[in-house]
C-alpha cells in the first residue's frame, strides 16, 4: 500500500481538486452577452442584460420579484434594513459568517440558535428559546440547499409579528416539497458568489412578493435615488454589474447539465465512502423536493473512523484535496461573537456537527474517478491511523 503524502509520499493528485472550484458556463454564450456590453458601452447601473437577467430569474425562481446585487452579504444587509430589523435578531449560528456580520456590521443583535439534533438547519425550538422582547427578526439559513422548517418558523413569525429573511445562499434552484423556495418567508436572500452552483463571479439578488418591498430594495440598491436628483431612502451601492449579469445568463443555459453533474458525483461519493466506517453522507430531507446538490458533506465521527477529523482534512490536502469545514467552528465561536455573552443556552447540536463536518470537492471539475480515488485515500489514511496520531497539526 503506498505511503499517505503526509507521511512523506507523493500527493496521489497533480492539480489540486478544491471545494468551491467555479462551475463555468460555455465560453461562446458567454463571450455572446459580452459582445453585447462592449456594443452598447453600458457596464452597470441597472443595464440591459442586468434587466433581462432579472425577468429570467424571476420566471425561473417563480417569484413576483428579485432585485440583483453585488454580493449575498450586501443583499442580506439591504433587506433587514428594508425590513426595519433593528434590536435582535434570531438566526443559526451553524451558517457562513457573512450572516452573522451582515447584522452586527448595521450594529443590529445576533442572536444564536440551535440547529435540530437530526437536521443542518435552525431548530423551531431553540428560535422560541432565545426571543426576546427585543426581538424583531428572524434569519432561517437553508444550509447546504436544506430547507428550514419554515411552516413552523411562519408560525413563530404570525405569533409574535416577527419578520422572517430566508438567506437562501445554498439554495439556488431548490423547492420545498413542490414549492419554489424564493417564495417563502418576507424575502429570501442568494448568494451568486464563483464557488456556488450558480453564480455570477460575485453577486446575489433578493427575491419576494412583496412589491412594495421589492422597490425599497431596488431603490436602497441605488443609494435610494427615486429621480436623477432626488432621494427617498438611505441607500448604498449594492448594483449588480453587466459583467456579473453576462455570467448569470450564461449559467442559466447550463444549469440543468451542472445540476445532474453534482447529482452523478452525490451519488459516486455516497456508494464510495458507504463502506467506510466513521464517515457518514449527511442526506438531503425528504422535504427538498428539487436539490441542486451542490454540497458533499460527511460527518466523520472519530472514534469509529479512528483519526481526528482534522487530522484528515490535513492528510487529504497532502494529497492535493482540499476539503473544508463548512461551518466550523459555528459562528459563536469566531470573532466578535465568541466574547459575547449569549451561552445561558445551549448550542450542542451546532457544536456537535461542526466539530464532525467535512464538505468534499464537487461540481464540473470533479469525475467518478477523482471520487474513487478520493475514497481510496481515506481508506489509506484510515489504515496509516497509528503513524499519522502521531503527526502535530497547526489546522489554522
Ligand atoms: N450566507 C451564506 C449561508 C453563505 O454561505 C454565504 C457565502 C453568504 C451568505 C454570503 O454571500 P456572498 O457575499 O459571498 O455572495 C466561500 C465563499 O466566498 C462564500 O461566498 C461562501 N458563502 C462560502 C461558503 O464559501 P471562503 O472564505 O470559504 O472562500 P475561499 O476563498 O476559502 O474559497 C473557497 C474554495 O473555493 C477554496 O477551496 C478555493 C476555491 N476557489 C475559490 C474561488 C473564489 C476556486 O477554486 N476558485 C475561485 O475563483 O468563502
Amino acid at each position: 500500500m503506498k505511503k499517505p503524502a503526509i507521511l512523506g509520499g507523493k500527493p496521489a493528485f497533480e492539480q489540486p481538486l478544491h471545494v468551491g472550484r467555479p462551475n463555468l458556463p460555455n465560453r461562446k454564450v458567454f463571450d455572446k452577452y459580452v459582445d453585447r456590453i462592449f456594443d452598447k458601452r453600458w457596464l452597470t447601473n441597472n443595464g440591459p442584460l442586468v434587466r433581462e437577467f432579472q425577468e429570467k430569474l424571476e420566471e425561473f425562481l417563480q417569484v413576483k420579484h428579485c432585485i440583483p446585487i453585488c454580493n449575498g452579504t450586501i443583499a442580506l444587509e439591504i433587506t433587514e434594513r428594508a425590513l426595519g430589523f433593528v434590536d435582535d435578531v434570531v438566526l443559526p449560528s451553524y451558517t457562513f459568517i457573512a450572516t452573522a456580520h451582515s447584522l452586527q456590521w448595521q450594529r443590529i443583535r445576533p442572536v444564536f440558535a440551535d440547529i435540530g439534533e437530526y437536521s443542518v438547519t435552525i431548530n423551531p425550538r431553540s428560535i422560541k428559546q432565545v426571543l426576546t422582547p427585543n426581538t424583531n427578526g428572524i434569519i432561517g439559513v437553508h444550509v447546504y440547499g436544506h430547507p428550514c422548517d419554515h411552516k413552523a418558523i411562519c408560525g413563530i413569525s404570525k405569533q409574535h409579528n416577527i419578520r422572517v429573511i430566508y438567506d437562501a445562499a445554498h439554495a439556488f434552484g431548490c423547492e420545498v416539497n413542490g414549492v419554489p423556495i424564493a417564495s417563502i418567508g418576507d424575502a429570501s436572500i442568494f448568494s451568486f458568489h464563483a464557488t456556488k452552483f450558480f453564480h455570477t463571479f460575485e453577486g446575489g439578488i433578493v427575491a419576494t412578493n412583496d412589491s412594495s418591498l421589492a422597490r425599497e430594495i431596488f431603490l436602497m440598491t441605488n443609494f435610494g435615488f427615486t429621480g436623477n436628483d432626488d432621494v427617498s431612502y438611505l441607500g448604498i451601492n449594492g448594483k449588480m454589474t453587466e459583467i456579473a449579469a453576462a455570467m448569470g445568463l450564461s449559467m442559466l443555459d447550463s444549469i440543468e447539465s451542472i445540476r445532474s453533474k453534482n447529482l452523478a458525483n452525490y451519488q459516486y461519493y455516497k456508494t464510495s465512502l458507504s463502506e467506510i466506517d466513521g464517515l457518514e453522507i449527511i442526506e438531503p430531507p425528504s422535504s427538498l423536493s428539487k436539490n441542486n446538490w451542490q454540497y458533499v458533506i460527511a460527518k466523520l465521527d472519530e472514534k469509529e473512523f479512528g483519526i481526528s477529523r482534522d487530522l484528515t482534512v490535513e492528510a487529504l490536502k497532502a494529497e492535493n484535496i482540499f476539503a473544508r469545514r463548512y461551518f466550523y467552528p459555528g459562528c459563536h465561536r469566531l470573532y466578535p461573537y465568541r466574547t459575547c455573552r449569549y451561552k445561558n443556552y445551549s448550542l450542542r447540536n451546532t457544536e456537535n456537527l461542526a466539530d464532525q463536518v467535512i464538505s468534499f470537492p464537487t461540481g464540473q471539475s470533479v469525475n467518478e474517478s477523482d471520487i474513487k480515488r478520493i475514497a481510496q485515500l481515506l481508506h489509506l489514511i484510515k489504515l496509516n491511523k497509528a503513524k499519522l496520531q502521531k503527526i502535530d497539526i497547526d489546522y489554522n
